[in-house]
């Protein structure tokens, strides 16, 4: 564990991993990447193994696995480091009789501990689920309490927002950084630690086996638990390769936290799976601790988001100021949409063309994609990736050709597709309604070259910032205040954040609209679900329009909104 070393790495040309698109396209085999892992031996995975011992075996211990940083902490950990410390948490919870398939949860922040158990648990067959750390109370006990978790990872500071009462299947809690209350099931992390064998034998699993779990929101119901299993290192690993590019000497960094699939896929997997070097930043987004990230670690590839991006961008020159950005060799984004300016603007500051990335919680890793050396057109999300076959289908099912808009669907199976939806199987159907195509949620056009534009989505969900929300959560979150009587939630375009959460609430009896009362019930989402689903606009009703079945209609509430025609209102109540 030394400092981390300034070392700069020289810029290289860009070369593509994928050569010729077209070739490519046409010789890819999955089954030639699996050669790649123990499976091809043994018939056996197991994704910690894969992504962190493998290395030490076979001489790369010494390597730099976590380069971390905070406005207080700065650590690097190399590959024999991550394995001595995720074997360790692995026999922790192999003693208290955790073990393969058990679901156990991670809330805590970014900071190398949770890398730690996050691999630890993977290494005995135990299924993750972080949790990203500004959920608040009843965002966290849904998804504890949906996905029946066992134990949890936590911080002292956190831990009074998990409801343990109200969870009878938690029985493990693992503070980092706090002490043991045996009696009720609380650990003390570096206590347990550092009293077990630091050898473990990793649980050997088929490629069919639970490796993690991400909620995502629906425009209905409370948020999907999205179950991977192993064979998502597949698609982790090729993806690292021919999208990211990853080159045994680079540093790289995903600004993702690993609460997000995005944080996991690829802040931990696919760099890990690579043998490459990532940088973990803790602490809030603030333009000059970015670049100085870049700048100090010397990070040459970069996978952050629009709405980072065009927070970068609003920052201004001066956050420029001084910053030796050089290193960067290649940026990619994903998340939302990646406005063309944005993409010029990258141009112009970094050097370098920002490479924008499609796929979903859902689809457990890049999908359609802009890969190095490739002509990308500013706008569009890219090209399928080898392997992959993207389409625009109508609701029947329906091949459309180029320029028609429709919902975007690939054909099934793909290494890194989710298993289930946990708990919900007729929800998991339903992304299946069409024989042999996923259908994303998504619409989009492809154009005569075969790339894909990115056009909204079908459902109600909000991408405020990149985080997907879900309206219903946030619904049965206001109508819990005691002033509200009904509310509809939609999101309405903002320069900065791509949408945000806006709320049009009918009052109870007795209550009167004012700014005030607007604040509280803001202050009041925030603090039960988390700061990113909280209306930042609130506007009052006397009456929400509604179906005759008694829905509110969000899709009447955003055309008025937008000044845009309501479409079909023969459901409306009147
Ligand atoms: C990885 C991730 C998925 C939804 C997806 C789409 C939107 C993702 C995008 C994009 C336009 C891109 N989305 N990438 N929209 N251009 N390059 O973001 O997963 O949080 O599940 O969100 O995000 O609407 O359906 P997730």
């Amino acid at each position: 564990m030394g400092k981390v070393h300034g070392e700069r790495l020289p810029r290289r040309a860009h070369h593509s991993n994928l050569g010729d698109y077209g070739q490519a396209v046409s010789h890819f085999k999955w089954g030639d990447v699996e050669r790649q892992f123990t499976w091809y031996e043994t018939g056996k995975v197991n994704m910690a193994y894969e992504a962190v011992d493998r290395h030490v075996e076979e001489g790369r211990g010494d390597k730099t696995a976590l380069l971390y940083s905070d406005p207080v902490r700065e650590e690097a950990y190399s590959f024999a480091d991550l394995k001595e410390q995720s074997n360790r948490f692995g026999n922790v919870l192999r003693k208290y009789g955790i073990g393969k398939g058990d679901r156990v949860f991670l809330f805590m922040p970014r900071q190398p501990e949770l890398y730690f158990c996050l691999l630890g648990i993977l290494k005995i067959g135990a299924v993750a689920g972080p949790l990203f750390e500004a959920f608040m109370e009843t965002a966290v006990k849904d998804r504890l309490e949906d996905s029946g978790a066992v134990a949890l990872v936590t911080t002292p500071e956190l831990l009074p927002r998990v409801k343990r009462e109200e969870l009878p299947e938690l029985r493990h809690i693992f503070l980092v950084g706090g002490d043991a209350d045996e009696e009720s099931g609380l650990h003390a992390y570096d206590l347990e630690s550092a009293s077990v064998s630091a050898e473990l034998e990793p649980e050997w699993l088929g490629l069919e086996d639970g490796l993690i779990m991400h909620y995502t929101s629906g425009s209905t119901g409370k948020p999907k638990g999205v179950y991977h299993v192993q064979r998502a290192m597949i698609q982790h690993y090729y993806t690292g390769k021919v999208v990211l590019d990853l080159q045994k000497d680079d540093i790289y960094w995903c600004t993702a936290d690993p609460g997000w699939v995005t944080g996991t896929s690829y802040g931990i997997f696919a760099p890990w799976l690579n043998g490459v070097t990532s940088v973990v930043r803790g602490g809030r987004f603030n333009p000059r601790d970015w670049y100085d990230t870049i700048e100090r670690c010397g990070v040459t590839v970069w996978y952050s988001a629009p709405t980072a991006f065009r927070m970068l961008m609003g920052a201004g020159s001066e956050s420029l100021r001084g910053v030796d950005l050089s290193s960067l060799r290649h940026v990619l984004s994903v998340g939302e949409p990646l406005n063309p300016e944005v993409i010029r603007w990258g141009d112009k500051v970094y050097g370098q063309r920002i490479h924008d990335t499609w796929w979903m919680t859902e689809t457990g890793g890049m999908l359609i994609c802009n890969y190095p050396g490739m002509d990308i057109k500013p706008g569009s999300m890219g090209r399928p990736l080898p392997g992959i076959t993207a389409a625009i289908l109508d609701d029947q099912g329906k091949e459309l050709p180029p320029y028609s808009m429709g919902n975007l669907a690939i054909r099934t199976p793909w290494p890194s597709m989710m298993e289930r939806i946990w708990n919900n199987p007729a929800r998991y159907e339903e992304y299946l309604r069409i024989p042999g195509w996923y259908i994303s949620g998504d619409s989009a056009y492809m154009d005569d070259e075969g790339y894909f534009w990115f056009q909204g989505r079908v459902d109600d969900c909000i991408n405020s910032s990149g985080e997907l929300i879900g309206p219903f959560e946030v619904e049965s979150k206001l109508v819990e205040h005691p002033a509200v009587a009904e509310a509809g939630v939609i999101g309405i375009p903002d320069a900065l954040r791509g949408e945000i959460v806006k709320a049009f609430i009918s009052l109870r009896e007795g209550y009167s609209p004012s700014e005030t009362l607007k604040a509280e019930i803001a202050a009041f989402v925030r603090a039960g679900l988390s700061a990113h689903a909280a209306p930042r606009e609130i506007e009052f009703k006397d009456k929400l329009p509604k179906t005759r079945s008694g829905k509110i209609m969000r899709r009447v509430l955003k055309a008025r909104e937008l000044h845009q025609p309501a479409g079909d209102l023969s459901t409306i109540e009147d």
